[in-house]
């Protein structure tokens, strides 16, 4: 459920922010008061023709940030000069701070040009901020050549949660011709979310509001992670662990999965000890009576030290429709004395399923609740990696396992 109190949306016309207003532009805006910041993304509708190095150098942002948003290959050699036609909608990752009670982003700077007008600046970055919305942030100031301005970008958090699940939330320009209905369509949510998160009385948007889309997005609060959390939309992947290692969403269950990157940089430590897996690699051993899996998962990093394990399972049954999972996790799953973290048991924990019903195991449920506490809830053994199978071994998995313990 939404946590009401920190879901106060306050309905704002962008005037009130502005000295002077031609537009009558809406947008969500979030009150805040912790320090945190969170991971949200711009729908950036291209004013015209640019390379992917110029979009990252107007928002700040690195390129490699960009792909992962739009889930372009990452070891594209040519991806900076890479020219993306006007009127494309590119999803631009920003961080998302508290800044003076309320979410919105002011890292992003702007030199001016010779040529330039704030109208032309604003318009460069496709109607997410106005003239005016940069022009109060920076103090009346105009845009006097070679200026540095700040601009600021609408982003919002809610906890990185909607409706229970994890989401990521993006900010969206309305396009003329544009209802809430076909916006939710092309998002895969509803009306009524929509309405709810942005706290519309009325079911009307306008050209140039501004909305805030609940992107589903997949966690690592249910997985075992030592010292790091993640939280990826959907559609999207994340590097990390110094780019050796992405991770994206299953796209049905909307679990976390974390392989090798593969892009170029240099990635040891990524074998995990006592085997020759990699992260990623799946062995499958196939006998009489099924076949056993063993993978190497990730579990997080610290610095540059990467901290994985492998995970025991064994499939029994593998082909034929009463297949069941029994998983384990193996006594030797631990990292590298080098690379362990020491404080943390790498042992089973006791009940590995302390949420009621299987999904939240699997499903952003669990996540969600957790998302402010990536040790606790954690699911001892439930990999990721297997999710390949179908649900109904996941249950038949489940229930064995409490059979069992
Ligand atoms: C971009 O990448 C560089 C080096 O990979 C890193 O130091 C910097 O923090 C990144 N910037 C952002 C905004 O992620
Ligand atoms: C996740 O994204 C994929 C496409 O990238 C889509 O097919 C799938 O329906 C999405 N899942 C959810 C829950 O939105
Ligand atoms: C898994 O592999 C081990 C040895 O590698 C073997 O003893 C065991 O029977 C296998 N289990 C299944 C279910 O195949
Ligand atoms: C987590 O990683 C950071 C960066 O490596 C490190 O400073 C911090 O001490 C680590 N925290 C724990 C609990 O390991
Ligand atoms: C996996 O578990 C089986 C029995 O459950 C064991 O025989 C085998 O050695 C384990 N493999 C690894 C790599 O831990
Ligand atoms: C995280 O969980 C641990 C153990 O469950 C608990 O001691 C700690 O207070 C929790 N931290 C937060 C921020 O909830
Ligand atoms: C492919 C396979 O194993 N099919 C089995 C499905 O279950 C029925 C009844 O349990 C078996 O008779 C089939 O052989």
């Amino acid at each position: 459920m939404r946590d009401q109190f920190h879901r106060l949306l306050l309905l704002l016309l962008l005037s009130l922010l502005s000295f002077v207003s031609i537009t009558q532009a809406k947008s969500v805006i979030e009150p805040c008061s912790s320090s945190d910041s969170c991971n949200s993304l711009l729908s950036y509708l291209l004013p015209w023709d640019s390379k992917l190095s110029e979009i990252a150098s107007r928002f700040q942002v690195n390129i490699s940030d960009i792909l992962a948003s739009n889930s372009m290959d990452p070891t594209m050699p040519s991806s900076a000069s890479q020219i993306i036609p006007a009127k494309s909608l590119v999803k631009v990752p920003i961080l998302c701070p508290c800044v003076d009670g309320i979410r919105r982003s002011l890292s992003t700077t702007y030199t001016v040009k010779a040529a330039d007008t704030m109208d032309l600046i604003s318009e460069g970055y496709g109607g997410l901020v106005s003239a005016n919305q940069i022009r109060s942030v920076n103090g009346g100031k105009g845009a006097g050549y070679g200026q540095s301005l700040v601009i600021p970008l609408p982003c919002t958090c809610f906890g990185n949660t909607n409706n229970g699940a994890t989401a990521v939330y993006m900010s969206y320009v309305v396009q003329r011709g544009e209802s809430l209905g076909s916006i939710g369509a092309r998002y895969r949510t509803t009306v009524t979310d929509l309405a709810a998160v942005n706290g519309l009385g009325q079911l009307v948007i306008d050209p140039g509001d501004i909305l805030a889309i609940p992107i589903p997005a997949c966690s690592s609060a249910n997985l075992k992670w030592y010292n790091e959390s993640l939280i990826v939309a959907n559609g999207s992947y994340a590097l990390t662990a110094n780019d050796c290692i992405r991770c994206s969403c299953t796209p049905t269950h909307l679990n976390l999965q974390c392989s090798p990157s593969g892009i170029m940089v240099a990635c040891n430590r990524l074998q995990c000890k006592a085997s020759h897996l990699f992260i990623g690699d799946v062995v499958v051993t196939k006998t009489h009576a099924g076949c056993n899996i063993t993978t190497c998962v990730y579990r997080g990093h610290g610095g540059r030290k990467i901290f994985r394990s492998l995970v025991n399972s064994s499939r029994v049954q593998c082909s034929g429709n009463e297949s069941y999972w029994d998983w384990e996790t193996s006594p030797m799953a631990s990292p590298s004395p080098e690379t362990m973290f020491p404080s943390i048991s790498l042992s089973p924990s006791p009940s590995p399923f302390s949420a009621p019903s299987p999904f939240s195991a699997f499903g952003a449920g669990t996540a969600s609740d957790s998302r402010s506490n990536q040790t606790s809830n954690s699911s001892s053994g439930v990999f990721l990696s297997l999710s390949i199978s179908c649900f109904s071994l996941l249950i038949l998995q489940l229930v064995t396992l409490f059979i069992l313990k």
